[in-house]
């Protein structure tokens, strides 16, 4: 099969054509990928923001149709459509049976790079191939554990389903599930890519009545204003964080979200953030990024709460449905984040057009 391959650190995408697949084991699932959106998290593997071993099939917003099921599979059959989930969820760890699927225990072993039982179902030239977050969506075909996918409506869009996948369970679910956000609040997002895009259109379903972007992009800022922005600073002019005080009050974001993932927009959005207000961190940093926070101030004269946003909080299970509900209502535009379709061989162009700021996502079809 083909697949596009990272073959090692900072090396550009390759795109491959002898990929093997070996059959789904137990408790695992043969898809037929059909989408992938490009999420900025690719691109951190690619840089070594977020260390996985290569070679690598990267790719982990996606969507697909169950092919075949490995022994002892109950929650799919074949012929079933899914979003793919970039958090394998049990349902029966400590961390799922309170409340946390998104920290599933069984995820650890995703950092090995391949499926639950750490090894992977795919080669390339005879040699391993590793399978980002237990999925891979960059390659035509993909094993994954059972409990990584979610059976959805025949009727909706591959593209739409793939990007549910990731950037919108994660920014829709940091606005409705890792923030409280009452209605009439201020918030700001810093970052407004395909995530960020998600946040702002969340935070607008949350009852936020004002909604401050802000990007480095001018392209980025309109596209925010058409998911719900209100209110728009260009980070490269001036101080993002008195603007953004300027905006809000004088007293700061009742909630800031940081969808990028770097010390100062970090530092940024907690100096934006009012006393007593909420800074949700949802941007993967590098592992050697470091903040220097005034612990009395920060936490306590000022009374601000930091929480790290992982996933968006979500139950896959609860949120996928909930999601799909919300876009068929007509309240969450997923199309609109679909700026370009692309072919598996497009990914470094993809990440270039990421970088450069024209893009919301692209989305690979994938040609069987
Ligand atoms: P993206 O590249 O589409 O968007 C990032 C945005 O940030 C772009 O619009 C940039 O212009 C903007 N930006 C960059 N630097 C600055 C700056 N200094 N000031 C203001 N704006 C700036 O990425 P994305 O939306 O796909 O992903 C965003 C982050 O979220 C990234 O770190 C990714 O790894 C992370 C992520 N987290 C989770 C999670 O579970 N927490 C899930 C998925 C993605
Ligand atoms: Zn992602």
């Amino acid at each position: 099969m083909k697949a596009a391959v990272l073959p090692a650190f900072d090396a550009p995408i390759e795109t491959r054509d002898d990929v093997e697949i070996a059959p789904p084991g137990p408790g695992e699932v043969r898809i037929k990928v059909m989408a992938s959106g490009v999420c900025h998290s690719d691109l951190s593997v690619q840089n070594g923001t977020i260390p996985l071993p290569t070679p690598i099939v990267l790719g982990h917003e996606g969507s697909g149709i169950v092919e075949e099921i490995g022994e002892g599979v109950t929650r799919l059959a074949v012929g079933d459509h899914v979003v793919l989930s970039f958090v394998p969820a049990c349902g029966e760890c400590y961390t799922c049976t309170h409340g946390q699927p998104y920290i599933c225990e069984k995820s650890a072993a995703q950092a090995a790079g391949g499926l639950l039982d750490m090894t992977t179902r795919l080669t390339s030239g005879g040699a391993p191939l590793h399978q980002m977050a237990c999925l891979g969506t960059y390659g035509q075909y993909a094993i994954v554990p059972e409990i990584s996918a979610v059976k959805i409506d025949d009727d909706v869009p591959f593209e739409v389903a793939a990007l549910i996948g990731c950037g919108v369970l994660t920014g829709v679910g940091a606005a409705l599930n890792t923030a409280e956000i009452r209605p009439g609040d201020t918030v700001a997002v810093i970052g407004c890519g395909g995530v960020g895009l998600n946040v702002i259109q969340g935070a607008k379903i949350a009852g936020a009545t004002k909604i401050i972007a802000v990007d480095m992009f001018e392209s980025k800022l309109e596209m925010a204003r058409e998911f719900g922005a209100t209110d728009t600073v260009k980070a490269d002019e001036g101080d993002p964080v008195s603007a953004v005080a300027a905006l809000a009050g004088g007293r700061g974001a009742d909630v800031t979200f940081e969808v990028i993932g770097l010390g100062p927009t970090i530092e940024q959005a907690i100096n934006t953030t009012r006393p007593g207000g909420q800074v949700i961190l949802v941007g993967v940093p590098r592992m050697d990024v470091m903040v220097n926070l005034n612990a009395a101030f920060t936490w306590l004269y000022l009374a601000k709460s930091i929480k790290g946003c992982w996933y968006g909080s979500s139950d896959v299970y609860r949120d996928v449905p909930k999601l799909l509900d919300l876009w068929k209502k007509g309240e969450l535009n997923l199309e609109g984040l679909i700026s370009k379709e692309i072919t598996v061989d497009q990914v470094n162009e993809a990440f270039a057009d990421m970088q450069a700021g024209t893009v919301a996502r692209s989305v690979i079809r994938h040609q069987h």
